[in-house]
């Protein structure tokens, strides 16, 4: 029996000895001091050992299951801190790291200046409307009383695509398209990208945006326009700004205006920004023109209206004092995050 429990105890230690795995040392566990362990067999034995023998056996068997629980603790514990020490090896997190940029953008100016047109037209109520870039010749130019000889309509000045297809060249036909449904009134606005074969320079681009605006009720007048761009301006630029009406011509529109505002650099003084005339233009507009309400079937007798139109670019120019417009088109976050 002295013999047995000696060769169990050297071949358990033995075993743990040699163990590298944590779940080898249960199975190792289970198959000495388990139920049907080794040792445990010895102990269902001890029936068949003489009395007097029982006590020194059954210390022997108690002190080899004390070792063997001893040797699977320390075994246990050792493994556990190899593990830990190689889970903080390869997890090691170097703080001093420089931390990984994430590059957010920025808005564009265009984006803010369009954003902020529409929120004061959206707050006079008016629709933001949008419309095809691809346009008909007739809803770019013919719908818009713009005659077939105008200069306009040149191939230097229009990107055609067929004889009937262009690039919008400005964004007009929106207008157009929304009196052709005959809902009335209309009160909208139409912003978006337009097309024009300009060579590029630092008030120029071959592709820019327009914010255009059109109101159609019955008795719409001249005043409501000087009104609402009046608004506009004071919103847009200060509430001390002024706006001037100055006589104009447009196909579409009659009569016609150009608007400037006072100076919101120096006040209306003159100053560099406004070339010391105190003034700056931002718009056109006028009375939309009866024959341009006839073609889209509105019956000039009893509806009227009025429309204006801005260049965005101009505006963001202006707002942000940016002089060269080339800037917006480069996408420097460098330059779009001062905005
Ligand atoms: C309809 C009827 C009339 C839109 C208008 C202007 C005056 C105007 C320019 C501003 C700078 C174009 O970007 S720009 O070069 N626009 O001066 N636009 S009235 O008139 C319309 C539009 C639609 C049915």
């Amino acid at each position: 029996m002295k013999e047995k429990l000696e060769k169990i105890r050297q071949e358990a230690l033995a075993k743990i000895a040699e163990t590298n795995a944590l779940d080898k040392l249960n199975d190792i566990r289970v198959s000495y001091l388990g139920k049907k362990g080794e040792l445990t067999e010895v102990l269902k034995g001890m029936k068949d050992v003489a009395a007097e023998e029982r006590p020194k056996v059954g210390q022997l068997v108690n002190d080899t299951r004390n070792i063997i629980e001893e040797k699977l603790e320390e075994m246990k514990s050792k493994l556990a801190a190899a593990a830990r020490e190689k889970q903080l090896r390869e997890e090691v997190i170097d703080v001093t790291l420089p931390a990984k940029k994430n590059n957010v953008g920025h808005r564009h100016p265009n984006s803010i200046a369009l954003e902020e047109v529409q929120r004061i037209f959206v707050g006079m109520g008016y629709e933001v409307v949008e419309g095809p870039e691809v346009e008909y010749d007739y809803y770019n130019f013919e719908a818009l009383n713009i005659p077939a000889n105008h200069p306009a309509k040149d191939e230097q000045d229009t990107f055609y695509i067929n004889d009937k297809m262009l690039l919008r060249s400005q964004t007009s036909p929106v207008q157009v398209r929304e009196m052709e449904k005959g809902k009335l009134p209309i009160r909208m606005i139409a912003p978006g990208r337009v097309f024009r074969a300009d060579e590029v320079d630092a008030t120029h681009s071959p592709s820019f945006h327009q914010i255009e605006g059109l109101v159609i009720d019955k008795n719409i007048t001249f005043s409501d326009l000087k009104g609402t761009l009046a608004q506009f301006a004071q919103e847009l630029f200060g509430e001390n700004t002024k706006v001037k009406f100055r006589p104009h011509h447009f196909p579409f529109t009659e009569p016609s205006a150009e608007v400037d505002v006072t100076c919101f650099k120096c006040g209306g003084k003159g100053c560099r920004m406004c070339k010391g005339s105190g003034w700056i233009e931002i718009l056109g507009c006028g009375m939309v023109h009866p024959n341009v309400l006839r073609m889209s079937g509105i019956d000039p007798e009893e509806y009227s209206g009025f429309a204006f139109g801005m260049g965005l670019e101009r505006i963001a120019l202006l707002k942000y004092e940016i002089d060269d417009m080339r800037l917006l088109y480069e996408n420097d976050t460098r330059f779009l995050k001062q905005f």
